[in-house]
């Protein structure tokens, strides 16, 4: 069963940073989809809790240079 969560994410300043956010979450096992907003600061991902958790999410964002939060 997939779990869709909506990150909050600060530090992404153009589509390049989009690209990395996408792309990192993309790469995780369990990771079903990732939809990244520039505009929003945010990530929507469809995900099998099974295989990753939000930390694990979360983790990657920031290994990759930005500051991912769950939302309020
Ligand atoms: Mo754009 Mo982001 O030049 O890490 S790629 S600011």
């Amino acid at each position: 069963m997939s779990t869709e969560l909506t990150l909050k994410i600060a530090g992404m300043s153009c589509g390049g940073c989009v690209r990395s956010v996408s792309g990192v979450l993309s790469a995780l096992p369990g990771v079903e989809h990732a939809e990244v907003s520039l505009e929003r600061g945010e990530a929507t991902v469809r995900f099998d809790a099974a295989q990753v958790s939000p930390q694990q999410l979360l983790a990657a964002i920031d290994d990759a240079g930005f500051e991912a939060a769950l939302p309020a």
